[in-house]
């Protein structure tokens, strides 16, 4: 089994430039990985090309998806293959199982077919699949608009909570919303900020300092989905839960004087950012806030 681990970002990926043949993001953007979630992927020799997902045969859209991607990256394949994955995380409620699913198939086809890929090989790969998935091969990783792949080293040990408010599956794909999103009057001011955050991202990860990574993640996060909301037809991935939820991780902040940041991404659920050394204190705190929702330590 080839494992791919989710990743969060921190700076958002929202918007395609183009594929050359590997996919260029239009903005520079930064995650963190979760070593708690994770694909993991199997492919053995089969007399007709089938994908399972926790132990679920797929249905032909699934399948087809799957194998477009297959064919795009292994060409004059002759081998008909099984692809046995599984997921611990909820599939497609924006808990980033495109990107860890893709990484831990890239990993899996490089080992079936004897590639020898490099680990940037790989994760260029990875990013014809989903663009998310790119960084899924590092612990942190700047995912940058010229299309370029680096694995970065923060001076501080960065954790993720999710608040697990739904586990459904997205109404909109990624795909689908972040290309809607370009219609959005609000889209050049995305371009413009999204620079501009990850220069002092940047800066930030160097010092170490959670409240400037905190307070930069926040409004990248806001103005992506600002695009969104703005956008023709519109959409929100929030509900009005999330809206509760950004609020209680503010009052905590506030009342406790303790850095936690909130990031959403395609989905309701709010995930919050800390310096882990401070992990028990947040878990305390969200529990005792939040009543009603799991929360998944990533
Ligand atoms: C991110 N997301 O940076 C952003 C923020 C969701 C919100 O990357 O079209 O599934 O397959 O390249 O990777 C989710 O998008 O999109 C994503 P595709 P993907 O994590």
């Amino acid at each position: 089994m080839e494992y791919g681990y989710i990743n969060i970002a921190i700076l958002k990926y929202w918007g395609k430039k183009e594929f050359n043949p590997y996919l260029i993001p239009t903005t520079p953007n930064i995650s963190i990985i979760s070593k708690n979630y994770y694909s993991k992927t199997e492919i053995i020799n089969n007399d007709k090309d089938v994908f399972y997902l926790n132990d679920i045969c797929q249905d032909e859209k699934e399948t087809k998806k799957i194998f477009n991607f297959v064919d795009k990256v292994i060409l004059n394949r002759k081998q008909k293959i099984k692809i046995i994955s599984y997921n611990n995380i909820p599939t497609a409620a924006g808990l980033a199982s495109s990107a860890s699913g893709y990484c831990a198939l890239t990993k899996a086809l490089d080992k079936f077919f004897n590639k020898s890929w490099d680990i940037l090989t790989k994760s260029k790969i990875a990013s014809i699949g989903s663009g998310s998935a790119a960084r899924s091969f590092f612990n942190a990783a700047i995912f940058d608009d010229t299309g370029e792949i680096f694995e970065i080293f923060p001076n501080i040990n960065l954790k993720m909570i999710a608040i697990l408010i739904s586990d459904k599956k997205k109404e909109i794909s990624s795909r689908n919303a972040m290309e809607n999103a370009k219609n959005s009057k609000l889209y050049p001011l995305w371009l413009k900020n999204a620079k501009r955050d990850f220069r002092n991202m940047k800066i930030a990860l160097k010092l170490g300092n959670i409240d400037k990574i905190g307070k930069i993640m926040e409004k990248n996060t806001m103005l992506m989905h600002s695009t969104n909301i703005s956008s023709n037809p519109m959409f929100n991935f929030l509900n009005k839960r999330s809206y509760e939820i950004i609020k209680i991780v503010r009052k905590i902040r506030k009342n406790y004087k303790l850095s936690i940041y909130f990031t959403l991404d395609a989905g309701p659920n709010v995930k919050v950012l800390f310096d882990e050394k401070d992990e028990q204190k947040v878990l305390k705190l969200l529990k005792k806030h939040i009543k009603g929702e799991k929360l998944l330590c990533l």
